[in-house]
């Protein structure tokens, strides 16, 4: 069977794959909220009525997802005692959720068939005006589902990537929302204080999304704190990450891809020595 992402995608909405003035106007919308505050939502992406289908390919492979518990501050470092108990650094939460490895989607997968869609890499490249884009090289991470059930969710946190694209799928019943604080830090000022204050809570400083079913989100994370709220209730969160490298041919390295989906193959270690060989080029 095969599968067309434009049967999915509402491109009457979203004309992505028509070069135009409507297209052209639609990147511009998106570049300027994320110059602006490093979060572009297209809501009602994916078509609504076709949206069970989605959900259906995830409860499909939900038992193949990896589970990660970590304790971590959102910098992902580690702890400093020499600071007091209510910095920034200190402050560790807890971070449950399960990937499910990308090679457990088969051949009919629609979230594959978006992903690998010629006109989607493109525009999401022109959204974010990066010039070195390519689709992630890495058969385990290239695109997931992050899967995430009651007690989880994702602390805050500042991405250690440039930036995310997300897709929602299913929501939990409660909670998972999106919360960020844009530009809260730079790359000359940590600016810890604002960093405690929307630690504990300042509602001045943070925005809420509660983004919906079909929506695509792409964020720029490295310099706005933001987390997903607890989730509570037996329904679980699906969210689909599509992921990008500056480099062609990338792959995770075997430690990290082991962590967060419990096994390599053999293209990790082969590209980990390619790897190490440039560095040392
Ligand atoms: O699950 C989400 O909606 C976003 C999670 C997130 O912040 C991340 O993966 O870095
Ligand atoms: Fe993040």
């Amino acid at each position: 069977m095969s599968i067309d992402a434009a049967d999915y995608i509402d491109t009457d909405r979203y004309p992505i794959a028509d070069h135009g003035a409507a297209r052209d106007e639609l990147l511009a919308g998106l570049r300027s909220a994320l110059d602006r505050d490093g979060c572009a939502v297209l809501h009602g992406f994916v078509r609504p009525e076709r949206l069970p289908e989605l959900v259906a390919e995830c409860d499909r492979v939900a038992e193949f997802g990896h589970r990660n518990f970590t304790r971590t501050n959102p910098y992902f470092t580690a702890d400093r005692p020499d600071l007091p108990a209510t910095h920034p650094l200190r402050r560790f939460y807890d971070r449950s959720n399960a990937f499910v490895p990308a090679d457990h989607f088969g051949t009919d997968s629609i979230l594959r068939a978006i992903y690998e869609w010629p006109a989607f890499a493109p525009f999401v490249q022109a959204a974010l005006g990066e010039t070195d884009f390519h689709r992630y090289a890495d058969p385990l991470a290239d695109v997931i589902v992050n899967l995430a059930e009651e007690g989880g969710g994702f602390p805050w946190h500042f991405d250690t990537n440039n930036y995310t694209v997300t897709l929602a799928i299913q929501n939990a019943d409660h909670g998972g929302d999106f919360e960020f604080s844009p530009n809260l830090r730079t790359p000359t000022d940590e600016n810890y204080p604002g960093v405690e204050a929307v630690l504990d809570g300042d509602a001045d400083l943070i925005r809420t999304l509660r983004l919906q079913p079909g929506d695509l989100q792409i964020f720029k994370g490295r310099y706005s704190l933001h987390r997903v709220t607890p989730l509570a209730g037996a329904t679980p969160r699906y969210v689909a990450i599509f992921s990008y490298v500056e480099v062609e041919g990338m792959v995770g390295s075997p430690e990290r891809t082991m962590e967060l989906y419990g096994r390599i193959l053999p293209v990790h270690v082969e590209r980990a020595g390619l790897r190490n060989d440039a560095l040392i080029d």
